[in-house]
């Protein structure tokens, strides 16, 4: 475990944090940022106490809502503009709005959002708005063979637009093989292939999946899928995907060793090779994020425990610049300058 605040206290962190939260009277987490209109709209998991014990599965995690935030630029105030969805509208959702993302197409906007169902099942649901801060509209069903966490909607620039998603352990990815669950599936063998995100093309409504989830490979420097084994480099959550110079850069978590790193590849599909860590660890368990242009800068959205005083599930989103080298690298951020 290196999360960075079992050694150097937050005090100390605090001071060398390369940014400050972009709104401190709520806590936020899981960044997706977009540029709508002009202005940058974070679309971020709104953390609460909801007073549930901690557990494996993330139970703790018992968000009941959203707020989009929007910015003019990206060094400058975060607006609230309030709640944009509450789980209490969304028909097939009993609880944890997890972290959601958005798309715009053709004037409308679209809010993907993980939750449980009753029986404790997270699926995958959208909800549609006029305005990119909404209010959104839920569909009454969560999305045809959607399931597990983590949204991340891309678009294209032939007008395509894809959905990657999956999280381990209480984000449920191991328990499907070929997008079938089983409560008896586990996570593979430390020398098996790791399980991947899932990749599916959206239909022209933007509201269901046009294909069945496809596997996405990472791969290591020798063409070879990372192993499940290799959890410095595996998938674990929090799928994203930008593209950079015409190359398709697909980043995530891995999870249980809190590095966000980064694999790419020639199409949306991958497979992507493994490249690199986009950020070291935060202070809180969980590292999430989101990568978007704004003008020519490129800038990565984060998020961090410190405001909370390390407490897990009290998160606070953050910015900070991110740099492409010559040969189209990502220069790795330390979150607390050091
Ligand atoms: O915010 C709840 C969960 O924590 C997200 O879905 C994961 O990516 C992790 O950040």
């Amino acid at each position: 475990m290196s999360d960075p605040s079992q050694t150097t206290d937050l005090q100390t962190l605090e001071q060398r944090a390369i940014s400050k939260p972009l709104v401190t009277h709520i806590y936020t987490a899981d960044p997706s940022a977009h540029v709508f209109e002009g202005k940058l709209y974070i679309y971020p998991s709104h953390d609460i106490d909801a007073g549930i014990p901690f557990d494996d599965e993330g139970s703790h995690f018992g968000m009941e809502d959203y707020h989009v935030l929007r910015m003019d630029s990206p060094d400058g105030e975060a607006e609230d503009c309030g709640v944009a969805l509450h789980v209490k509208d969304v028909a097939w959702a009993q609880r944890q709005m997890w972290a959601p993302d958005a798309a715009q197409k053709d004037g409308r906007y679209y809010l993907y959002f993980p939750a449980k169902r009753a029986d404790g099942v997270f699926q995958i649901g959208v909800a549609v708005g006029d305005r990119p801060e909404g209010p959104f509209v839920p569909e009454p069903d969560a999305m045809q063979g959607s399931y597990s966490i983590d949204p991340a909607v891309f678009g294209d620039d032939d007008g395509a637009y894809y959905m990657y998603f999956g999280g381990l352990w209480g984000g449920q990815l191991q328990k499907y093989r070929d997008n079938v669950r089983d409560e008896a599936h586990v996570e593979p063998a430390d020398d098996e292939p790791a399980l991947g995100p899932k990749i599916a093309r959206l239909r022209e409504d933007m509201k269901e999946f046009a294909e069945a989830p496809r596997e996405v490979l990472i791969l290591d420097e020798n063409g070879e899928p990372l192993h499940a084994g290799d959890h410095d480099r595996r998938f674990f959550e929090a799928s994203w995907l930008h593209k950079h110079g015409g190359r398709y850069y697909f980043s995530y978590s891995t999870g249980n060793t809190h590095y966000l790193c980064y694999a790419v590849g020639d199409n949306p599909y991958g497979p992507f090779t493994y490249q690199g860590r986009i950020l070291t660890p935060v202070v809180g368990w969980t590292t999430h994020h989101s990568i978007c242009a704004f003008g020519d800068q490129w800038y990565l959205f984060y998020h961090d425990s410190i405001l909370s005083g390390g407490v897990t599930h009290l998160r606070s989103i953050k910015v900070a610049p991110l740099r492409h080298d010559a040969q189209g690298r990502i220069e790795t951020i330390d979150p607390y300058g050091a």
